[in-house]
């Protein structure tokens, strides 16, 4: 009588050890040999708030269709709780098996992160890094922002070389990204070396409008300024118009630095009203649907793939030649 207790004990602790406890469930049946025809990708993207995410937006479509996976495309639209919803719907998607997110903000992923990989579900982050435990996610790859805050200090320092004020303006990207906070931080890491302070900063949010806005009420309080440092092109642009109105010659009487080089900076550079802009690059889906690939067959990945970037101004001579050599 006790062996037969034993063994239903020992039967129960096997059958539960086998399918309750598990942390992950099984990966796709297609692994060790998915392919790309077997991936279907539930990507998660910010919304659509510039030339950048334009651009971003269409290299994951365009490759998709190179490749010939099955992409399903969701739209935030900017706000973080529909991201998340997105993610949760994804999670729930059975024929779902990549999750790709352009994280809105840094902060608010555990949850999801936990059930996408209960599902299964391989996670890469492309663009914006996240506050999660890396164990969480396959990869991240996007751009050193910090990097990119440190260029834009240094070129920066450059502009203002010889001026005796050396105030700098800083319009800031959605405050909750790591784009914003990053670039915000490399900047301040590396503005000193010239003496460079940051007088004023506030967001405007990634756009145009929010760029000429915040600028126009900063100048309504004064004019000592020598250099505005704009987290994206979009918001150097609304600072050049505000610039204008109020009598002033953007490039000339205040210098402006960018970061993204989208088609809208090479155009005011090539007007002489944009000094520098940074690259960001936003044409990452071929490297990540390939990193997602090597997940989905069970490789372990680096936790962060960089992007490389350079740096374009005003002054270089082919600069008409490489606007239009590029994409976006
Ligand atoms: C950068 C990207 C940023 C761009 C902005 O990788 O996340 O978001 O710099 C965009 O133009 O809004």
């Amino acid at each position: 009588m006790k062996s037969r207790i034993l063994y239903g004990v020992l039967l129960m602790v096997l059958v539960f050890g086998l399918v309750g406890c598990g942390k992950k469930s099984a990966g796709p049946a297609c692994a060790p040999n998915c392919e790309y025809k077997d991936m279907v990708v539930g990507f998660l993207q910010t919304g659509s708030e510039g030339g950048w995410r334009a651009a971003n937006s269409a290299s994951f479509r365009e490759t998709a269709d190179q490749l010939g996976l099955t992409l399903k495309f969701y739209d935030s639209q900017n706000d973080l709780a529909r991201q998340v919803a997105g993610f949760h719907q994804f999670n729930q998607d059975p024929d779902v098996n990549v999750i790709i997110l352009a994280a809105l903000e840094t902060t608010g992923w555990e949850e999801v992160l936990k059930e996408a990989q209960a599902a299964g579900k391989v996670v890469v982050l492309e663009d914006r890094r996240i506050d999660a435990s890396e164990d969480m996610y396959a990869t991240y790859i996007g751009s050193d922002f910090a990097e990119e805050g440190r260029k834009s200090a240094n070129e920066m320092c450059k502009l203002l070389e010889g001026m005796a004020g050396k105030n700098v303006w800083e319009l800031v990207g959605n405050v909750g990204s790591s784009a914003a906070k990053d670039r915000g931080q490399g900047f301040r890491e590396t503005m000193g070396a010239c003496g460079i302070e940051v007088t004023k900063s506030q967001t405007a949010n990634w756009s145009i409008t929010e760029g000429k806005e915040v600028t126009e009420a900063w100048l309504k309080e004064t004019q000592d300024v020598q250099g505005i440092f704009a987290q994206n092109d979009e918001m150097a642009l609304g600072a050049i118009e505000a610039l204008k109105e109020a009598g002033l010659t953007p490039g000339v009487d205040v210098k402006i630095l960018s970061v993204d080089a989208t088609a809208g900076a090479f155009k005011a550079m090539l007007a002489g009203e944009l000094n520098v802009t940074v690259e960001c690059n936003p044409l990452l889906a071929p490297q990540v649907y390939e990193a997602a690939l090597k997940a989905l067959n069970g490789e372990t990945l680096p936790k962060w793939i960089p992007s490389q970037e350079g740096v374009f101004s005003f002054d270089m001579p082919n600069l008409q030649e490489i606007a239009d050599g590029r994409k976006y």
